[in-house]
C-alpha cells in the first residue's frame, strides 16, 4: 500500500529514520526471497528455460543448493525484485535501473496480433498413425508403413470471436493438424464441417467482416446473430448449405473430442510416377459425436467460458487421450465428372454413400502444452505446407488459401523466420539458402549461401533433388483470363436440402430454432424475410416453421441460379444423433450431495461410473464437502452456484431428508435440476430428493429418463440408461415452440 507522503516529493528528511518499504509484509513468514530471508526449499519460482538456453548442457546459477536465481534476460543474478532501484527511500527511481527496465519493456511488448479468425483457440500435442496403407496411391512418405507414428499437433478454435471470448458461440471449430512428417510439415487446416460459406476466396474478407463485430459499436462479440452477417448471407446464396450445417447442433459441439474434422477441399494424391487421385480427409472421433443445446450453450459461457479447452486439458491429463480415425475418400477424373456438383467446389460435399470413407490411420492427442503462448498460440499452420505426395486441386478456395495463411504469419509473429519457433520448426532435416531476417535462429554456415555454386559437395551446401523432392500435378490449364464463377457452381439448395432430410425430428426442429433466434435479433425485417426466401428453396416446412416464429409472411422463393433442384437422398452421416457414442465413456456426471446422503448408495454410483470409464464431479452446499451418513467425508469440486447443471452429462441428486429441505429453498439448487430437465438430461433422483423437485415446480413432469436412486443397485441402471445421453422426447414438452 503506498504510504501517504509527510513532506514535499523529492525531499526525504525523514530517510534516515525509515526502513525501505518491503512490500512482502512482516507476515508473509519469510517465504518470499529476500537478502535476510533465503528461498525455502520448495519455493516454487525456478524458471524453466526450455529448449532454446542452456544449450551447453549449464546449470542455472543456484542459491542455497537447489533452487535457481532469478537472472536478467542477460543471465545477471538479480538481488531484489521487489524494489526499483531509486534515491532514497521516498525517491525518484532512476533509470539506471537495467532490471527494472528490461523487465517492464519486456512486459510492454509481450502481445502479439491476434489471428486474425480463428483467435480462440487451444492446442494439443499427440501423434499420428498409419494403419492402413496408401502407397498405392501416394508416395507421401507419411502413408508409407504401416505402425509407424508421427508427431503431431492439433489446434481447435472457433472463428468468429475473439481471444478472450467464450467457447460455446454459435459457430464453426477449426480443427488445424500439423504432422511433422520425415518429409516435411504437412498441415491439414480443416473445420468441424466439410463445407464452407463462399466459393471464391476474393469474398473471405466480406464474409469476416460481416460476421465480426459491426466495426462502429464493435459489438456484437462472437455471435452471428445479427444484421451484418445475416444481410451478407442473404445476398450469398452459395452461403445455405453451410448455413444449414452452422445453424445445426454442429456449431454448438459438446466437446472438441465429439466433433469430426475436414479437410473440406479436395486435394490430390501423388504416387511415384505422377499419378494423381483426388482426395477428401475426414477425422472421425473415437468419442462418438455430441453436442449441447441451446439454452445450455448460453448458460455454459457464463457459468464456464472456458468449457471447451478445460475439457481437453482435463481428459488429457486424465489419461483419457482424445482419439480420432483419419479417413480419406478417394477418386478419380471419372467420378468428379460424372459427380452432379463441382468437386472444387468447396460449398459441397461429397456423401459417403457414393465414395465410401477408408480408414488409414489415427490421430491421438497425448500431451497437453507446457506452455500456451509457445505452443498454441506461436503454432503457425499454412495451408501450403503439404509434403511430397500430397497436392492441390484448383479449388478457388484453396489457391486463394494458399496466399494468405503464409502471409498472416508474417503479420502476427513478426518475421520470415516463424518456421524457426520450435512448435513450427520441423522435425526432419532442413538445408537450404535462406538467411537472416528478424529474429533468425538458424544461418547457412559456411562461405556458400547460394546455388548453383562449384564449391563441390563438402562446401557447396544442398542440393536440389528431382526424383525426392516435391513435384505437383502436370495438369494441363488452358482458357482464356477471366473473372467468372464456373456453371457447375450453381446449385446452392440440393445439399442444403439433403443435409435438412437426413437429420432426425429433434436436429430438424433445433435448426429450425437456431435460424429464429438468430433472425430474431436481426433489426431489418426485409433481411429476416431474404433469409427465409433462401429457406424455400430448402425445405418448405422450415421456411414455414421460421417464418412463423418470427411472425412473418412467408416470401417467395428466392430466384435460383440453377434449377431444377436435385432430389438427392437422406444420408446418415450427416447427423450427430444418428452418430452418437455408444456409452457414457469419458462423460461427466455431477452428482448434487448434501450432508447425511447415504454413503453406500454413494459408493456404487461412483463404482458404476468407474466401471463406465467415466468422471464425475460432487456439486455441495459448502465447497468444504459433505459427511455422508455412515461419517465419510466427501470434498466437494464446486459449491452449488459455481457447478450449475449444463457443466454434466447427467446428473444425480443424492441428499438427505435435512439436504433436501434446505436445497429446496435455495435458488441455484432448483435451477440445477429444472435446466438438467429442460436440457433433457438423464436425472438420477434419491429417496429423498423430491421436495427439490416439488419445489423446482417439476415433480409432476418427471419421465422414464428420471431414474430412482433408491438403493445401491440403481447406479448402474442409471448410468447405462444414460449412455443415450439425452431424453429428446422430453424437449417437445418443454419449449414452447414445440407445442
Ligand atoms: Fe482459414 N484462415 N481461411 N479457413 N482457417 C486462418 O490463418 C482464410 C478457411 C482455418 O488454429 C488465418 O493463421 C481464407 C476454410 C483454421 O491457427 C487466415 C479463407 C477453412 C484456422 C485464414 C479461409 C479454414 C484458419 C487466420 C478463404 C476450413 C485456424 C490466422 C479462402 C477448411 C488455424 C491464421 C489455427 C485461420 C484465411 C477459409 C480453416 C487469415 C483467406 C475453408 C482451422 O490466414
Amino acid at each position: 500500500m503506498a504510504k501517504k507522503p509527510t513532506s514535499p516529493q523529492g525531499t526525504d528528511k525523514s530517510a534516515a529514520n525509515r526502513k525501505p518499504f518491503d512490500p512482502a509484509g512482516p507476515d508473509i513468514g519469510g517465504e518470499t526471497p529476500s537478502k535476510t530471508s533465503p528461498l525455502p526449499k520448495d519455493a516454487a519460482i525456478s524458471v524453466s528455460y526450455g529448449e532454446t538456453q542452456g544449450e551447453g548442457g549449464e546449470t542455472h546459477q543456484v542459491a542455497n543448493g537447489d533452487v535457481a536465481v532469478l537472472t536478467t534476460q542477460q543471465g545477471v543474478p538479480v538481488a531484489d525484485d521487489q524494489n526499483s532501484l531509486r534515491q532514497g527511500a521516498r525517491g525518484p527511481t532512476l533509470l539506471e535501473d537495467a532490471h527494472f527496465r528490461e523487465k517492464i519493456f519486456h512486459f510492454d511488448h509481450e502481445r502479439i496480433p491476434e489471428r486474425v479468425v480463428h483467435a480462440r483457440g487451444y492446442g494439443a500435442h499427440g501423434f499420428f498413425e498409419l494403419t492402413d496403407s496408401l502407397a498405392d496411391v501416394s508416395r507421401a512418405d507419411v502413408f508409407q508403413r504401416v505402425g509407424e507414428r508421427t508427431p503431431a499437433f492439433v489446434r481447435f478454435s472457433t472463428v468468429a470471436g475473439a481471444k478472450g471470448s467464450f467457447d460455446l458461440a454459435r459457430d464453426v471449430r477449426g480443427f488445424a493438424v500439423k504432422i511433422y512428417t520425415k518429409e516435411g510439415n504437412w498441415d491439414l487446416v480443416g473445420n468441424n464441417i466439410p463445407v464452407f460459406f463462399i466459393q471464391d476466396a476474393l469474398k473471405f474478407p466480406d464474409l469476416v467482416h460481416s460476421v465480426k463485430p459491426a466495426p462502429d459499436r464493435e459489438f456484437p462479440q462472437a455471435a452471428s446473430a445479427h444484421d451484418n452477417f445475416w444481410d451478407f448471407i442473404s445476398l450469398t446464396p452459395e452461403s445455405f448449405h453451410m448455413i444449414m450445417w452452422t445453424m445445426s447442433d454442429r456449431a454448438i459441439p459438446r466437446s472438441f473430442r465429439t466433433m469430426e474434422g475436414f479437410g473440406v477441399h479436395t486435394f490430390r494424391l501423388l504416387d511415384d510416377d505422377g499419378n494423381s487421385t483426388f482426395v477428401k480427409f475426414h477425422w472421425k472421433p473415437k468419442q462418438g459425436l455430441q453436442s449441447v443445446v441451446w439454452n445450455e450453450a448460453v448458460k455454459i459461457n457464463g457459468a464456464d467460458p472456458d468449457f471447451h479447452r478445460r475439457d481437453l486439458w482435463d481428459a488429457i491429463n486424465g489419461g483419457d487421450f482424445p482419439e480420432w480415425e483419419l479417413g480419406v475418400q478417394l477418386f478419380d477424373d471419372e467420378f468428379a465428372d460424372r459427380f452432379d456438383f463441382d468437386v472444387l467446389d468447396a460449398t459441397k460435399l461429397i456423401p459417403e454413400e457414393l465414395v465410401p470413407i477408408r480408414v488409414i490411420g489415427r490421430l491421438v492427442l497425448d500431451r497437453v502444452v507446457d506452455n500456451f503462448f509457445a505452443e498454441t498460440e506461436q503454432v503457425a499452420f499454412c495451408t501450403q505446407n503439404v509434403p511430397p505426395g500430397i497436392d492441390f486441386s484448383n479449388d478457388p478456395l484453396l489457391q486463394g488459401r494458399n496466399f494468405s495463411y503464409l502471409d498472416t504469419q508474417i503479420k502476427r509473429l513478426g518475421s520470415p523466420n516463424f518456421t524457426h519457433i520450435p512448435i513450427n520448426a520441423p522435425k526432419c532435416p532442413m538445408a537450404h539458402f535462406q538467411q537472416d531476417g528478424h529474429m533468425a535462429m538458424r544461418n547457412p554456415q559456411g562461405r556458400v549461401n547460394y546455388e548453383p555454386n562449384s564449391w563441390g559437395a563438402a562446401q557447396g551446401g544442398p542440393r536440389e533433388d528431382p526424383n525426392r523432392g516435391f513435384t505437383s500435378f502436370a495438369e494441363r490449364a488452358d482458357g482464356p483470363k477471366q473473372r467468372v464463377r464456373s456453371d457447375s457452381f450453381a446449385d446452392h439448395y440440393s445439399q442444403a436440402r439433403q443435409f435438412f432430410i437426413s437429420q432426425t425430428a429433434i436436429e430438424q426442429k433445433h435448426i429450425g430454432d437456431a435460424l429464429v433466434f438468430e433472425l430474431s435479433k436481426v433489426e431489418r425485417p426485409d433481411i429476416r424475410s431474404r433469409v427465409v426466401s433462401h429457406l424455400m428453396n430448402i425445405d418448405g416446412t422450415l421456411a414455414a416453421t421460421v417464418a412463423d416464429g418470427l411472425a412473418l409472411d412467408l416470401p417467395a422463393p428466392a430466384a435460383a441460379a440453377r434449377k431444377p433442384l436435385a432430389n438427392l437422398p437422406a444420408s446418415d452421416p450427416l447427423s450427430i444423433v444418428k452418430n452418437g457414442p455408444e456409452s457414457f465413456k469419458g462423460r461427466k456426471l455431477g452428482i448434487l450431495l448434501t450432508d447425511g446422503a447415504d454413503a453406500a448408495i454413494f459408493k456404487a454410483l461412483l463404482a458404476a461410473v468407474e466401471g463406465e470409464e467415466a468422471i464425475y464431479e460432487v456439486v455441495a452446499p459448502k465447497i468444504g464437502g459433505v459427511t455422508l451418513a455412515d461419517g465419510t467425508t466427501v470434498g466437494a469440486k464446486h459449491k452449488i452456484d459455481g457447478g450449475p447443471s449444463v457443466l454434466f452429462d447427467a446428473v444425480a441428486v443424492l441428499v438427505s431428508v435435512e439436504g433436501a429441505e434446505l436445497l429446496a429453498k435455495d435458488a441455484a439448487a432448483k435451477d440445477f435440476v429444472t435446466d438438467a430437465f429442460a436440457h433433457c438430461k438423464f436425472i438420477a433422483i434419491g429417496a429423498h430428493a423430491k421436495p427439490i423437485f416439488e419445489k423446482a415446480g417439476i415433480a409432476d413432469d418427471l419421465d422414464e429418463a428420471c431414474l430412482p436412486l433408491a438403493k445401491a443397485a440403481d447406479a448402474s441402471a442409471f448410468i447405462i440408461a444414460a449412455r443415450a445421453l439425452r431424453h429428446w422426447p422430453r424437449e417437445l414438452k418443454v419449449d414452447l415452440d414445440a407445442q
